[in-house]
C-alpha cells in the first residue's frame, strides 16, 4: 500500500480554544503518523498566498484576518498561532477531509456530528482546521510550508 502525505493545519480559533491535544490524539487514533510539525504566527503575506485561489472571493480579506490578526480589539476573539502539521498514511488526503467534515461547521454540526469541524469549528470561516482537497494541492501545500534539508524536512517560515 502506497502512503500518500497531506497538510493539515489547526487554526487560529482551535489553537486558541485549546483543541490541539484532542485534534491531535484524533489524528493518531485514526491511523495518521504526525511526520512534521511547526507552529507558526502567520503573516498576511503568507496567509495571502496560501489562499491565493480564494483571492476573488467576498470572504477573502476577513479569512486573511482571522488567519493573521493576533487581537480583534473590537470583539471577544482572538486569532494566535497555527499549528501546521504533514499527515501520513494510506489515502490521507481523502480520509483527513473526511474526518474534519464540511466547510461550514454549521452544517458538519448537522451532517458530521464526529467530524473535527463540528466538535470545535464554529462558523463558515472559524472552522478550526485546514485540509488538503486534492494531491496537487497537498504536494503544493506541503512544499509551502516546508522544505527538504540535510537533516529531513524543515519550516520553511518562522518558527515560534
Ligand atoms: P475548505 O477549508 O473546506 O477547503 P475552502 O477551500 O472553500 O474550504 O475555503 C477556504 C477557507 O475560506 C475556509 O476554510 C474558510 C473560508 N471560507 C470559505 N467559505 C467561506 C464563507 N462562505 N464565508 C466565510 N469564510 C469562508
Ligand atoms: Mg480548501
Amino acid at each position: 500500500p502506497v502512503k500518500e502525505k497531506t497538510l493539515a493545519m489547526i487554526k487560529p480559533d482551535g489553537v486558541d480554544g485549546n483543541y490541539v491535544d484532542v485534534i491531535k490524539k484524533t489524528i493518531l487514533d485514526s491511523g495518521f503518523s504526525i511526520t512534521q510539525e511547526v507552529e507558526l504566527q502567520l503573516n498576511e503575506d503568507t496567509v495571502k498566498s496560501f489562499y491565493a485561489e480564494h483571492a476573488s472571493k467576498s470572504f477573502f480579506s476577513n479569512l486573511v484576518q482571522y488567519m493573521t490578526r493576533v487581537t480583534h480589539p473590537e470583539s471577544f476573539l482572538t486569532s494566535g498561532p497555527v499549528l501546521i502539521m504533514v499527515l501520513e498514511k494510506e489515502n490521507a488526503i481523502a480520509d483527513w477531509r473526511a474526518l474534519i467534515g464540511p466547510t461550514d461547521a454549521n452544517r458538519a454540526k448537522e451532517t458530521h456530528p464526529r467530524s473535527v469541524r463540528a466538535l470545535c469549528g464554529l462558523d463558515s470561516q472559524r472552522n478550526c482546521v485546514h485540509g488538503s482537497d486534492s494531491p496537487q494541492s497537498a504536494a503544493k501545500e506541503i512544499m509551502f510550508f516546508f522544505e527538504k534539508s540535510s537533516s529531513g524536512f524543515v519550516s520553511k517560515h518562522d518558527e515560534l
